[in-house]
């Protein structure tokens, strides 16, 4: 039996791929091979179904006191770049997000100078009493590690302080590339791998669900990237708070990283490949996200057949990619998403932050049940 029919033959008893494996799905397999691997788990874990959500991003800050080398968002303290937006600002963006018919607010930032700790936590307890339906999916790890800095107090009785003001959810940024080979090189100060992994299993513990993402296509190689997977798979493995890994493509316009090494943004093939890899190697996520902003509009519906289930949302307001060169729309509507979904020969539905399915009506909407699990024992 060929390697590659060894691995086809683990995939279809459901058995869990080695990080040999991995590497060799990456680097030898046919793409086609690999997209009808990803596609038989794809289906087998969300049939036909297709999410999105109706969000909006605010990033409240772009003033970092870290300089991640492949980031296109930050600001010095002093440069015009700068901002910090003012409670108005945040709170308007919150009420036309509420008014649009959001469910979730996605927010994230710099770790600025001289904010103290209770600006972060103002934050969400502002938008928070004004939207209290709205999930609030906010901050990375890399921002909880840094209040912790900031206060000298433990992440985890940060989160449990978050979580009484109305944090919903952990987003999945700052994880980049786990391996300190490659870490150490691209975001060398903040959050190390052990840290983003504790802060996220502290989440799940608290109750709180949590994404994870990986930053592909830059200075690392294959073995950095099964690494970064395994080590997820793993705490999912201990927690199961994980709901969705999203693979993110390294954009390079404005970027120290970009210039230095003179890196072009990954192609199409190397897009579809880790997708479908993601989707293998990570047995225990319920679903992989093809973020629509960062690999554009065709590559996203194509991922559909290469592993992933979910496409985000119609975000709004989107920065941190538009920052490094992404040509993808600012947002889009719901029908647009709809649309892209049925093209590819997917059935949208509509999802909130913990994947119950979100019941419309003219005027408002209702939490339905659990798609996938609906799914899974129909
Ligand atoms: O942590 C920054 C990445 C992340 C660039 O949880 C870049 O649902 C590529 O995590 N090129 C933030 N990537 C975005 C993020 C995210 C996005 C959508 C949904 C969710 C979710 C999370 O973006 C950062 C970093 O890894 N990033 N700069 C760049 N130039
Ligand atoms: Fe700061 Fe985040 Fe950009 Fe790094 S990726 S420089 S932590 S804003």
């Amino acid at each position: 039996m060929s390697r590659l029919d060894q691995i086809r033959a683990k995939v279809e008893a459901g058995e869990r791929l080695s990080f040999d494996d991995g590497v060799f799905l990456y680097d030898e397999a046919d793409l086609f091979d690999l997209g009808g691997m990803a596609n038989l788990v794809r289906e087998r874990k969300n049939g036909t179904f297709a999410y999105y959500n109706v969000n909006t991003h605010i990033n409240p800050t772009n003033v970092c006191v870290y300089r991640c080398v492949f980031c296109a968002f930050r600001a010095d303290l002093k440069s015009a770049k700068g901002y910090v937006m003012p409670d108005e600002q945040i709170l308007e963006r919150a009420a036309q997000a509420e008014a649009r018919g959001a469910t979730e607010l996605h927010i994230v930032g710099g770790l600025h100078h001289q904010l103290p700790y209770d600006w972060y936590l103002h934050v969400v307890r502002i938008i928070h009493d004004a939207n209290p339906r709205l999930h609030l999916k906010a901050y990375t790890a890399v921002e909880w590690d840094w209040f912790a800095r900031l206060t000298g107090r433990p992440t985890r009785d940060i989160l449990g302080e978050f979580k009484d003001a109305g944090l919903g959810s952990l987003p999945g940024g700052g994880a980049e590339i786990f391996h300190p080979e490659v870490r150490d090189l691209i975001c060398e100060h903040k959050a190390d791998a052990d840290a983003w992994i504790r802060i996220h299993r502290e989440a799940h513990q608290l109750g709180l669900r949590s994404n994870a993402t990986m930053l592909y296509g830059h200075i690392e190689k294959t073995p950095h990237r099964i690494d970064h997977l395994i080590r997820l798979r793993e705490l999912q493995d201990e927690t199961g708070g994980f709901q969705t890994f999203i693979p993110l493509a390294f954009h390079p316009d404005n970027t120290k990283l970009g210039h230095d090494h003179q890196i072009k943004k990954p192609n199409i093939l190397t897009d579809l490949r880790t997708m479908a890899v993601s989707r293998l190697m990570l047995d225990n996520f319920a679903h992989v996200k093809a973020y629509w902003i960062m690999l554009g509009i065709p590559t996203a519906q194509l991922s559909l057949c290469y592993g992933a289930d979910d496409i985000d949302g119609t975000v709004v307001h989107e920065k941190i990619y538009h920052d490094a060169g992404s040509d993808s729309p600012q947002e889009m509507t719901v029908a647009e998403l709809r649309r892209l979904i049925e093209e590819a020969g997917r059935v949208p539905v509509e999802r909130d932050t913990l994947y119950n399915q979100v019941v419309r009506t003219e005027r408002t909407w209702e939490t339905g049940k659990p798609v996938a699990l609906e799914l899974v024992h129909a």
